[in-house]
Formats: structure tokens, C-alpha cells, sequence
């Protein structure tokens, strides 16, 4: 048995661990439960993760929730002088980048994605996705000013620094993003590496199961 456990279905955040895992080529065993009383609410598995929130790993008994932390933790395991930054200034330009993909542009992301894409398109509040809009608008350019004068987020090399702010917008990849160019050409490029296509797999067979009942819990759960 693979010393690493992943829980959460790979239509969750729990794609960034499982992308991250690939990254890494980590052995790592995936339990895809759902969100909700069936899944990450059970006592067995708010007994791990008291959130009741999706997605949270168990390292060889190392207990850690938040998508982010896991996916820098991993990183700087497993990958420390690579993927994940060894100076002082880069880790904290990486950390930079991933408290602002949460604090900015997740859930604006998240709602666009339910009101654009995964709700029925009887049920997508065209305001909701309009707002989502405005509000990515401004972060998206800052995004796209960064990588306009070098190809990702901390110079030459891909590092978790890209990996997490492409993972937390990786929903984006199907909005008209016209208007921020490098970003757009940044994220094809993040998003066609081959962790992240065979995580993108796992996401898309995973999205395409989902039940219109569970998009519709989602949107409700989270009020997004
Ligand atoms: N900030 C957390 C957010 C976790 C989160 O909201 N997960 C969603 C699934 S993507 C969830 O479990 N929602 C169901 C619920 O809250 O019951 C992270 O990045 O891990």
C-alpha cells in the first residue's frame, strides 16, 4: 500500500493533489469520495478532517487539509531546488502567489465555471457569471502583466509557484481570455504538461459522472 493517501474525488481540489502527485511521480493511493454526508461529512472521514471539506491527505500518517499547503508541502518534499523554490525569496514569491490565487481568483473561478459550464444550462444565473467576470477581470491582469516579461511566475522554470496558481485557475482554460494573452498562452502551457493532462482526465471522466443533483448541492453548500 502507497504510503500516500489523496481523498476527494478528482472533480474537487482534489485534482491539485492528485496533479501535484503526478508531478512529483509520487506512489499514492487516490480515494475518490465525494463531498457531502455520504463522502467527506461521514464521522470516518470528519474523524481525519474535522472540515468536512475536500481535499485532504494522510502522508504516512501525516494529517494535512487545504489544497495549497498540501501541494506545497509535497513540493518542497519531494522537490526542494526544483519544483519548489530553495532561495528565501522565491519560497516566499511562491507562497505570494498561492495565498493571492486563493484569496483572488478561486472562487470567482469556481462560480464562473457552475454558471458557465457544470450547472444544467436551464439553471446558470447569467448575473452570478457576469459578476465573476468583473471580478476576475482585475486579477487576471495582473497575472497577465507578471508573465509578460518572462514565460512563469518566478523566471525561466515552471515551479510551484505556476503549478498553483494554474491549478486554482485551471477552470479558466475554457473562458474567452482574449484580453489577457499571456496568461492564456501561460496556462496552455501549465496545463498541457503530462501530470496535469492525465490529472485533467481523472477531473473531466470525474465531471462528466457528476449528477446535476451533486452540481446543484455544490453551488448550494458553498453559495457560490
Ligand atoms: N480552501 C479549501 C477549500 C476546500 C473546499 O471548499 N472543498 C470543496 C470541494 S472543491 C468541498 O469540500 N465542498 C463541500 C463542502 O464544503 O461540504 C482548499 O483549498 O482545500
Amino acid at each position: 500500500m502507497a504510503a500516500l493517501r489523496i481523498y476527494g474525488i478528482a472533480r474537487t481540489r482534489a485534482f491539485r493533489a492528485l496533479w501535484m502527485a503526478g508531478e512529483l511521480g509520487l506512489a499514492y493511493e487516490h480515494l475518490p469520495i465525494e463531498i457531502g454526508e455520504a463522502g467527506a461529512r461521514a464521522p470516518e472521514f470528519l474523524a481525519i478532517n474535522p472540515n468536512g471539506r475536500l481535499p485532504f491527505i494522510d502522508d504516512d500518517g501525516f494529517v494535512l487539509f487545504e489544497s495549497l499547503a498540501i501541494t506545497l508541502y509535497l513540493a518542497k518534499k519531494h522537490s526542494l531546488g526544483k519544483l519548489y523554490p530553495a532561495s528565501l525569496m522565491d519560497e516566499a514569491k511562491a507562497w505570494q502567489w498561492s495565498f493571492w490565487a486563493i484569496a483572488e481568483v478561486d472562487r470567482g473561478v469556481n462560480i464562473w465555471s457552475l454558471h458557465a459550464v457544470r450547472l444544467p444550462p436551464a439553471e446558470r444565473d447569467a448575473a452570478k457569471r457576469d459578476e465573476a467576470l468583473k471580478v476576475l477581470a482585475a486579477p487576471f491582469k495582473v497575472l497577465d502583466a507578471a508573465l509578460a516579461v518572462q514565460p512563469y511566475l518566478l523566471g525561466d522554470d515552471f515551479t510551484v509557484a505556476d503549478f498553483n496558481v494554474a491549478a486554482v485557475i485551471s477552470r479558466a482554460i475554457d473562458m474567452d481570455l482574449a484580453a489577457v494573452p499571456n496568461l492564456k498562452v501561460w496556462l496552455t502551457r501549465c496545463l498541457a504538461r503530462p501530470a496535469a493532462r492525465a490529472a485533467l482526465m481523472l477531473k473531466n471522466k470525474a465531471d462528466s459522472e457528476t449528477p446535476a443533483e451533486v452540481t446543484r448541492r455544490i453551488a448550494r453548500i458553498n453559495r457560490l
